[in-house]
C-alpha cells in the first residue's frame, strides 16, 4: 500500500522502464564529450549539483559518512547509504553514481548492493578494490590491503551477473597507485576488470600532481572508458584530464566543502555577534530555500487534489 507521501519505488514500474537514469548515465559514457559529475550526501546537495550544470551526482561516500559524523571507513552501512542516494535521485532528473566502496562486504554482499541500488533507480555504482573495511584513500598512517585480484574479479562479475538490466553501470576502481603498488599494477588490476565487463575503470590517485594517472592513461589501450577524481591533483581542469584521456571526472567532494566552510563562517559570526542581522546578507534568502525545494509545486498540487476547504485561501502562490 502505498501511503501519502510515500514516493512511488522505481521497483513497481515495467521493466523497461525500470533504471531509465542508467540508460542516461550508459550514453554520457559513449558520448565524445567528458562527463562531469560532482558529489553530494542529501538531496537538496544533489539539486545544487543539478543546478550548477553537472552531467550526473556523485552519490559520495566521504560526504554521506561526513554528514552522518563518522568517518569513511565502511561505519555507515549499506542500507544508509542506499537510503541516502535513494533520497539523491528523488531529488534529481540526472542520473546518480553511487558510492558502493567494497560493495560492502564480499562478492556476495555485492550481488545484494547492487540489487537493491539497481532498483532504487540508480544510474549505476562503483565498487573498489580495497578490502573491507575499507579506509578512505587520504586518510595517513594506514597499511592499505588490496583485495587479491582474483577475488575482485570474481566480485565485479558477481556485481554484472546481479543486474536486471545491463543498462546499470557498474564501475570497477583500484586503489592499487594510492596503496603504493605502482603504475604497473593498477594497469594489471584495471585490464582484468575490464576484461571482466565493468562499463569504466576509476583508477584513484592521492597524488598533488596528474602525473602518475597520465602515465597511467597514456599505457591504457583498452575501449573500457576511464574516471578519475580530482581532489589533490586539484590543478587539473576537465580540459586537462580529458585529454589525458579521462572520460568521466568526479568532483567527488567539493559541495560539502563548499558548505562547511560557508556554515562555519555564518556560524561562528552568528554566536560572537548575537545578531542574525549581522549575516543575513551573506546567507541564502529564505525565499531560495522555498524555490530550491520546488514550493511551486506544493502550491500547484494543493489546488489540484486538495478539497477547497482545506486549502488556504490567503497563501500566496510562490512566484
Ligand atoms: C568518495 O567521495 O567517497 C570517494 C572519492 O570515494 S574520494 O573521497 O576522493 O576517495
Ligand atoms: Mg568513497
Amino acid at each position: 500500500m502505498l501511503f501519502v507521501g510515500q514516493p512511488a519505488m522505481s521497483s513497481a514500474l515495467p521493466p523497461e522502464k525500470k533504471s531509465p537514469k542508467s540508460a542516461l548515465l550508459r550514453k554520457l559514457l559513449a558520448s565524445s564529450s567528458p562527463t562531469v559529475i560532482a558529489g553530494a550526501h542529501d538531496g537538496l546537495g544533489a539539486r545544487l549539483v543539478e543546478e550548477a550544470g553537472f552531467d550526473g551526482v556523485w552519490a559520495s561516500g566521504f560526504e554521506v559518512s561526513a554528514a552522518h559524523g563518522v568517518p569513511d571507513a565502511s561505519i555507515i552501512t549499506m542500507t544508509e547509504m542506499l537510503e541516502s542516494a535513494r533520497i539523491m535521485n528523488q531529488a534529481v532528473t540526472i542520473p546518480v553514481v553511487a558510492d558502493c566502496d567494497t560493495g560492502f562486504g564480499n562478492a556476495i554482499n555485492a550481488i545484494r548492493t547492487v540489487e537493491l541500488f539497481e532498483a532504487a533507480g540508480i544510474g549505476g555504482i562503483c565498487i573498489e578494490d580495497n578490502v573491507f573495511p575499507k579506509r578512505c584513500s587520504f586518510y595517513t598512517g594506514v597499511s592499505r590491503h588490496l583485495a587479491p585480484v582474483e577475488e575482485q574479479r570474481l566480485k565485479i562479475q558477481a556485481a554484472l551477473d546481479a543486474r536486471a538490466s545491463p543498462d546499470f553501470v557498474v564501475i570497477a576502481r583500484t586503489e592499487a597507485l594510492v596503496a603504493g603498488c605502482g603504475t604497473e599494477e593498477a594497469l594489471r588490476r584495471a585490464a582484468v576488470y575490464a576484461d571482466t565487463g565493468a562499463d569504466a575503470i576509476l583508477v584513484h590517485s592521492k597524488q598533488s600532481t596528474v602525473d602518475e594517472l597520465a602515465e597511467f592513461a597514456r599505457a591504457w589501450k583498452r575501449p573500457t572508458p576511464l574516471v578519475c577524481v580530482p581532489t589533490t591533483y586539484h590543478r587539473a581542469s576537465v580540459e586537462e584530464l580529458s585529454r589525458l584521456g579521462f572520460k568521466m571526472i568526479v568532483f567527488a567532494n567539493h559541495g560539502l566543502r563548499a558548505a562547511v566552510s560557508g556554515m562555519q563562517t555564518a556560524l561562528r559570526k552568528l554566536r560572537q555577534t548575537g545578531v542574525a542581522s549581522s549575516i543575513e546578507d551573506e546567507i541564502a534568502p529564505i525565499a531560495e530555500i522555498f524555490r530550491l525545494v520546488n514550493l511551486d509545486r506544493l502550491r500547484a498540487e494543493e489546488r489540484n487534489y486538495l478539497p477547497s476547504e482545506r486549502q488556504d485561501p490567503t497563501t500566496p502562490v510562490a512566484s
